[in-house]
C-alpha cells in the first residue's frame, strides 16, 4: 500500500523546519508499504491539489498531523480525500484532545475514518495493517494488556534514515543561488534545519500548554548513543551534499533533568557529533554555569526561553511561577557571553497585563542582549487548565476558535484590557522589534563580536519578522530587504573588506 503523511500549511509563514511526527512514523512503517511525505508547509496544495495527487499516486491511506491551529484547514483536506473513496486517519494533540469533533460525533461532519490518540509510536503499525485489510477502527489508543495509558519507551527508538530520505522540500537555500553557494566555504548549497527529540515530556503543567496533559509529567529520555549517531548521520549528509545543517532540538524542556542534559552534550562532544542547534530549555534551569559551557562547547546556538511575561503575577496565575523576570537578564547575560542568544517568548493578554504591557516589555527587552522576542496571545487550546478554567468563567468568546481560525486573534476576555487592546499590544511588541531601526540597532550592539555573529542574528531578525507580518512571494521580501538596506549594505561591506584584508594562506 501506497501511504502520504500530510502536515497542513499554517497559512502565515512557510516553516523554516519539516514536523518529526511524519518522519518518525515512516520509520515505524512495517515493511511492504511505501511512505511519501508532503509538508504543506514547504508545499502548499489546496483540495483540488491534494486529491489529484492521492489518485496520481495511487494512495491507499493519508494520514494528516495537525496542531489546533491548522486544524480547520486539515479538516477541509481530509473531507475532499475521503471523498474521492480514500481513507483518512488523523492523528497529533488536536484530534487527541477532540476526537469527537474529528470523528463526528459531536454534531458537525466526520472528518476521520479513524483518530489516532496520543503517541502514535506503537498503534502507527497497527493502523496501517488495518488499513490495508480494510478493517480501520474508529479509534487506536496506546494501551497495554491490562487496558492502562502506556508511553512508548524511547530507549528503542528507530533509526530515521536521515542520509537517504527526499529532503528537496526542505531545503531553504533558493534553487537559484544553491549552485554557487555550494562552492561558499564548507558549502552551502543546501540549509535545512532538522527536527530531533532526545526526549519527551515535561512536568511543570503551565495553565495554558498541552505537553504536560498530552506527553505526561514521566519525562522519557532516548540514550546518548542514538541521539549521538543521528547527529553524525545528519553531519554526514550535509557535508556529502556541499551544504549545512542545523538541530532544533524539539524537547519541550532540554534541560530538564540536567545531570543527563550535560551527559549527553558531553556525549555530543567526545564524538565530534557537534552541529549548530537550538534548544527550548526554561529559564530557571540556565543558571548552572557548567551547563552553559557545555551548550556552547556542543554547538547551541540559540536557546528558546518562554519567559511568558515580566510580571510574576502574571506568571503565577498561569502556574509558571517557577520563570523569575528578575534573572532573566543574568540568564541572557550568561549566553552570550558564550555568543549564545534567545528567542525570548512574550505572552500577552494575561490576567494581570494592562495596556501598555508591551511598552513596558519592551523596555526591559531593550537592556538585554540582543536576542529574537516574539510575541504571542494568550490562547485557550483544548483540554488545558487554562481553556477549562475560562469556560468555568463564563469567559471564552469563540468556544471552538480552532474551527475559525485567525492568526493572533484571542478567542477569551482577558480581565483588565479588552481583547481589541491585547491585539493592539502584540502588534506593538512585532513593529517595534522588527522595524529596520530595531534591526540596525540589534546588529551594531553586537560591533565588538565577529561579523559572523552580527549577519547572524540579522537573517534570523529578518526571518522571525514573518511570523507576524505577511512576508511571503518575491514582492514582499524586496520590500523587506528595501526596508534594511542600509544594514545589509554596511554588513556586505564589512564582509569585503575583512576578505580583502585577510592573511594570506600560509603555503
Ligand atoms: C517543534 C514545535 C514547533 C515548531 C513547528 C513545528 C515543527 N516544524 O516541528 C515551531 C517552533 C515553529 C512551533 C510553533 C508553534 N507551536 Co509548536 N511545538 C513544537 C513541539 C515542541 C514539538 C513537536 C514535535 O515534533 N513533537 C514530537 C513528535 C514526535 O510528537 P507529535 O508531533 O505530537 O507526534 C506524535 C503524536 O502526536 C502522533 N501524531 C502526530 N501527528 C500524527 C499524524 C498521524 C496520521 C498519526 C497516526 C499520528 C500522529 O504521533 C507522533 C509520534 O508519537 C511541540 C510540543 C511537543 N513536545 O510535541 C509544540 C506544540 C506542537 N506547539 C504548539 C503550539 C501552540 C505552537 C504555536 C501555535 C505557538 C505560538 N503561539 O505561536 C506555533 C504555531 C506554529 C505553526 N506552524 O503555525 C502546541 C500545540 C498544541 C495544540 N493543541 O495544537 C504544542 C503541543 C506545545 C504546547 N505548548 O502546547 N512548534
Ligand atoms: S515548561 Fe514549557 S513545556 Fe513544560 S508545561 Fe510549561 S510551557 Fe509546557
Amino acid at each position: 500500500m501506497r501511504i502520504l503523511l500530510y502536515n497542513p500549511d499554517n497559512g502565515v509563514t512557510r516553516n523554516f523546519m519539516p514536523h518529526l511526527w511524519m518522519f518518525l512514523l515512516k520509520s515505524l512503517t512495517p515493511a511492504g508499504h511505501e511512505v511519501l511525505l508532503i509538508d504543506g508547509n514547504a508545499q502548499p496544495m489546496d483540495e483540488a491539489g491534494i486529491v489529484r495527487y492521492v489518485q496520481e499516486q495511487n494512495i491507499g491511506l493519508v494520514g494528516i498531523g495537525a496542531m489546533t491551529r491548522m486544524i480547520a484547514k486539515a479538516y477541509r483536506m481530509a473531507d475532499a480525500i475521503r471523498a474521492v473513496g480514500t481513507p483518512v486517519v488523523m492523528g497529533g494533540p488536536h484530534v487527541t484532545e477532540e476526537a469527537d469533533e474529528a470523528l463526528g460525533r459531536s454534531g458537525g461532519p466526520r472528518h476521520a475514518d479513524a483518530v489516532a490518540l496520543g503517541e502514535a509510536d506503537e498503534t502507527w503499525p497497527k493502523i496501517v495493517e488495518d488499513a490495508a485489510r480494510g478493517t480501520l477502527k474508529d479509534i487506536y489508543k496506546p494501551v497495554d494488556d491490562f487496558g492502562q495509558e502506556r508511553k512508548p519507551n524511547l530507549k528503542e527508538y528507530p533509526v530515521i534514515p536521515w542520509d537517504k530520505i527526499d529532503l528537496g522540500q526542505f531545503n531553504l537555500v533558493p534553487k537559484l543561488a544553491a549552485r554557487t553557494l555550494q562552492r561558499i566555504g564548507d558549502g552551502w548549497g543546501t540549509f535545512r534545519i532538522i527536527p530531533l527529540e532526545s526526549g519527551r515530556g515535561c512536568p511543570y503543567g503551565c495553565e495554558f500548554c498541552t505537553v504536560t496533559g498530552f506527553f505526561g509529567d514521566s519525562i522519557r529520555f532516548r540514550t546518548n548513543e542514538s541521539v549521538v549517531n543521528e547527529l553524525l548521520l545528519l553531519k554526514a549528509r550535509a557535508k556529502s551534499e556541499g551544504g549545512q545543517i542545523a538541530v532544533f532540538f524539539i524537547d519541550d524542556n532540554f534541560a530538564i533533568n540536567i545531570k543527563r542534559t550535560k551527559s549527553l552534550l558531553r556525549d555530543i562532544i567526545a564524538a565530534n557529533a557537534q552541529v549548530h542547534w537550538v534548544a527550548q530549555i526554561s529559564a530557571n534551569l540556565l543558571r548552572d554555569e557548567e551547563l552553559v559551557d557545555l551548550i556552547a562547547a556542543s554547538g547551541g546556538k540559540w536557546v528558546f526561553i518562554g519567559m511568558e511575561s515580566i510580571d510574576p503575577a502574571n506568571l503565577a496565575g498561569v502556574n509558571k511561577g517557577f520563570n523569575k523576570p528578575g534573572e532573566y537578564a543574568a540568564v541572557l547575560e550568561r549566553l552570550a557571553r558564550r555568543n549564545v542568544y534567545a528567542i525570548t517568548s512574550f505572552i500577552f493578554g494575561m490576567d494581570n497585563d494592562t495596556p501598555g504591557v508591551a511598552e513596558r516589555t519592551l523596555q526591559e527587552i531593550q537592556s538585554w542582549p540582543p536576542g529574537l522576542p516574539i510575541f504571542g496571545l494568550l490562547t485557550p487550546l483544548p483540554a488545558t487548565p487554562l481553556y477549562k478554567k475560562l469556560e468555568v468563567a463564563g469567559r471564552l468568546t469563540r468556544t471552538k476558535h480552532w474551527l475559525e481560525f485567525i492568526p493572533f486573534q484571542m478567542a477569551h476576555t482577558p480581565l483588565r484590557m479588552s481583547i481589541a487592546e491585547a491585539h493592539a499590544e502584540v502588534k506593538q511588541g512585532w513593529a517595534r522589534s522588527y522595524s529596520s531601526d530595531a534591526l540596525a540597532h540589534a546588529v551594531s550592539s553586537l560591533k565588538s563580536k565577529p561579523l559572523g555573529y552580527r549577519i547572524n542574528i540579522f537573517i534570523a531578525r529578518i526571518c522571525f519578522r514573518g511570523i507576524y507580518f505577511p512576508q511571503m512571494g518575491v514582492s514582499a521580501w524586496l520590500k523587506v530587504i528595501y526596508q534594511n538596506r542600509r544594514t545589509i549594505f554596511s554588513l556586505i561591506r564589512e564582509g569585503f573588506v575583512t576578505w580583502r584584508t585577510r592573511p594570506a594562506p600560509v603555503v
